[in-house]
Formats: C-alpha cells, sequence, structure tokens
C-alpha cells in the first residue's frame, strides 16, 4: 500500500470516532516549534573560548559540531529539510555575529550584529525567538540579576535591555512576534543565610529592564524558573513561585521547562492553570533523565500529556519551543528526531475525540474513558503521520537517517 492509501485507511477509522483527519493535519502545518539553535554546537556560540557555565551541561564529544555561524546555519537547514511544516528558530545572545575586527560585550550588543540571522530568517520565511545569555561569561561567575555587585548586576540589566531591542528588530523585520526568555543560573550549593535580598535584587533588575520603551504587542517576554542546577541544589533566586508571581504582577509571561520541577510535578498538568490566568504560556519542551540532563525529546508519556494540554489550551496560546543539547549523537540528528517527536506528540493529540473525553469525565463515565484512551494509543497515528511527511516533501518515517548520515559524511566529518 502507497503512503496515501494508508492515509485514507486510517482515515475511515479516524472518522468513525468522529476525527476529522485532514483537519488535524491542517492544524498540525500551523503550530511552529521554536528550534534552539544551541544543539547545533552544545550551546558554544560564536564569543570565542569561554566554556558553558551556568550549573547546565552538555555531556559528549560526537565529532562535528558547527564552529561559526555558516556551519551552524548550513546544519539548521540540514535539519529543517527533514522536518515537516514551518517553524522557527530560537537564538541566544552569544550567537551574535560580528564583521571581521569588531567586538562587543554582551551589554553591548545591536541589532546589526545580528542581521545576519534576519537575512537567514527572511530567505526561508522563518520567525526567531531570543534569549539574553547570562552564563558562559566572567561576569556571570558568581551571579547575574540578583548579584550584590551594582556594577555586575548593572551589566546583565543593559544585556537584557539590548537585548528587547533586538527582539523588537527581529519582530519588526520578521514581520512576527518574538519571545524573549529571560533565565539565569543565580543561586547557591547550600543552605542560603538570606534567601530574601537575592529574590529583592532581582525584582528590581526585572523591573528595570521591563521599564524600556519596547512593542509588548511584538516582543512577547517569558521568565523560567528553576529548581536547582549543578552547583546551585539548594537553592535557585529564580523559583517558580517568584517568576510566577512576577509574570503575573507585570503582565509579562513565564516559561515552563519540563526539566525544571520536581521529578514527579509535570508540567502538563500545570499548563491549564497557567492559561487562565495569562494569555499565553511559554514551553521549553526537553526529557530531564534523573536531573535536568537535556536529553533529546523523545515521543513518551509526559511530552504526549503536554502535547494534549497545548491541544486542548489552544495552540496559540502557547508558545512552544525545545531545549536540549546533546553532544554524544549527531547533533542533526538531535534536533531532527526531537522536532519530529514533538509533532507527532501533536499529532497524536489532535487526532483524540476530545470533546468526547471531556464529556465522559462530565459524566463521570471513568470506565469509558479509560477504556477510549487505551484503545486510542493503537489507532493508526503512524499513517495520517507518514502522509503529512510526504504532503510536506520531507522523506518519510526513518528515510530522513540517511540523509542525515550523507551529511555527516560529506560535511560533519571533515570539520575536524
Ligand atoms: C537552563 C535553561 C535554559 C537553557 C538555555 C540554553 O537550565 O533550561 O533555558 O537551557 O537557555
Ligand atoms: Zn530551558
Amino acid at each position: 500500500m502507497t503512503v496515501a492509501e494508508r492515509y485514507e485507511a486510517a482515515k475511515e477509522l479516524y472518522a468513525k470516532l468522529g476525527v476529522d483527519t485532514d483537519a488535524a493535519l491542517k492544524a498540525l502545518s500551523n503550530i511552529p516549534v521554536s528550534m534552539h539553535c544551541w544543539q547545533g554546537d552544545d550551546v558554544s556560540g560564536f564569543e570565542g573560548e569561554a566554556a558553558l557555565s551556568g550549573g547546565i551541561q552538555a555531556t559528549g564529544d560526537y565529532p562535528g559540531k558547527a564552529r561559526n555561524p555558516e556551519e551552524l546555519m548550513a546544519d539548521i537547514d540540514k535539519a529543517l529539510s527533514l522536518i515537516p511544516g514551518k517553524h522557527r528558530i530560537n537564538l541566544h545572545a552569544n550567537y551574535a555575529i560580528f564583521q571581521a575586527g569588531e567586538q562587543a560585550d554582551r551589554d553591548q550588543l545591536e541589532p546589526k550584529h545580528f542581521a545576519k540571522w534576519v537575512e537567514f530568517a527572511k530567505e526561508r520565511g522563518l520567525g526567531l525567538d531570543f534569549n539574553p545569555t547570562m552564563f558562559s561569561h566572567p561576569k556571570a561567575a558568581n551571579a547575574t540579576l540578583s548579584s550584590e555587585v551594582p556594577e555586575i548586576r548593572k551589566f546583565w540589566i543593559d544585556h537584557c535591555k539590548a537585548c528587547l531591542c533586538i527582539a523588537q528588530y527581529f519582530a519588526e523585520e520578521l514581520g512576527t512576534y518574538c519571545t524573549v526568555n529571560i533565565w539565569i543560573p543565580d543561586g547557591l550549593k547550600d543552605i542560603p543565610g538570606d534567601r530574601m535580598a537575592p529574590r529583592a535584587r532581582l525584582k528590581d533588575s526585572l523591573d528595570q529592564i521591563l521599564s524600556i520603551d519596547y512593542d509588548r504587542s511584538k516582543v512577547f517576554v517569558a521568565v523560567e524558573s528553576k529548581v536547582f542546577g549543578i552547583g546551585f541544589e539548594s537553592y535557585t533566586v529564580g523559583s517558580h513561585e517568584f517568576y510566577m508571581n512576577y509574570a503575573a504582577k507585570n503582565d509579562i509571561l513565564c516559561l515552563l521547562d519540563n526539566g525544571h520541577y520536581h521529578p514527579t510535578e509535570m508540567v502538563s498538568d500545570k499548563i491549564s492553570s497557567m492559561l487562565l490566568f495569562f494569555d499565553k504560556v511559554a514551553l521549553h519542551v526537553t526529557r530531564p533523565v534523573r536531573w535536568d540532563s537535556d536529553h533529546v525529546v523523545l515521543y513518551d508519556d509526559e511530552t504526549r500529556e503536554i502535547a494534549k494540554e497545548i491541544i486542548r489550551g489552544g495552540a496559540d496560546r502557547v508558545l512552544l519551543a525545545l531545549d536540549f543539547f546533546d553532544a554524544s549523537i549527531n547533533r542533526i540528528c538531535a534536533w531532527v528526531v526531537g522536532m519530529r517527536n514533538m509533532q507527532k506528540a501533536l499529532l497524536n493529540a489532535l487526532l483524540m475525540p476530545m470533546d468526547r473525553l471531556a464529556k465522559l469525565q462530565e459524566e463521570r463515565n471513568f470506565s469509558e474513558l479509560m477504556m477510549l484512551q487505551e484503545e486510542l494509543k493503537t489507532y493508526p497515528m503512524g499513517a495520517v503521520w507518514d502522509y503529512f511527511c510526504q504532503q510536506n516533501g520531507v522523506p518519510v518515517r526513518e528515510g530522513w537517517f540517511e540523509e542525515a548520515m550523507k551529511y555527516e559524511k560529506d560535511v560533519l566529518s571533515k570539520r575536524v
């Protein structure tokens, strides 16, 4: 049977459940996923030799990582050619591109330092999202926005202000919003002597950053909390409660990274609560293995559950991005597997008879609810997914892997 024939058979089965597969595919093609540039080079960026700091780690030494803008852009292109749909690229400030001889510290960054990225995005019809980079820098050695040292704090406040200007430039040039996500690594290894003061300073820093004049209709600022980091096991300044309250009071957004909570705490369960109080919620979908390890996103239970909540809450209200950095495998494969899995999870959710499931719950008919959710697991979602890939002109099923391996042989393996 051809891909199209298998799709027709699947379509009939889903129709019996009242699910319209054509509508599901249309909806899927309208959900952009922001692909993080930093999987391509283990969060190195283009500034030079600064080692990755901030309590995050990219472990592994798989050969062929991108070493400059040209290589990273070529790798992103390769990955996107194997991923169906139109997406966005998520940049970090340490991916600024300087002209020969030019240099600017992070508090001096300007839109021009990202002109090449805008050109790249424009040519491909991609949106850009952005992140201040408050790690892997000598001034981030102890703390950033919560620092007790006024000059250090000012440096990072100025960096964030610069990032808002750059984000607005992205939004204006590309005609689509830009999410700016603020994450800081500030925290303590051991029991604090004072939990309040660093948080008060962080609050003040955020107030100063947001006091600049920027277009809130185009630039969506989000704050990303975290429960711990390596070397920050006992206390993080930017905790969940801190940021949730800050965001609510200041009309900005929260970003939930599903590696940043206690291991039995699920981000999928948080999305509906956020959407009842905020216009939008931002996500970093990742895979924590025992800690915030940032493994590649799989088509696993929590990814599927997150996707269901995105579909139920309204995909246009969720700023969906991925965040992982595995340096132990081919980096193109990491991107493609993670992106395709996120999309499969979204498709899986789009193919569920959501109204019927909700009604069964209202009726407290839990036997049928369980039965139906379990039966749905073996419906032919794969046939619908294959058709989507074919429709979008990307390789069907594992067909993409061969192309990734050819790229490794022809391009990546020559980077020594
Ligand atoms: C770190 C956060 C943060 C980073 C990126 C590189 O724990 O998840 O989002 O991973 O900014
Ligand atoms: Zn994150």
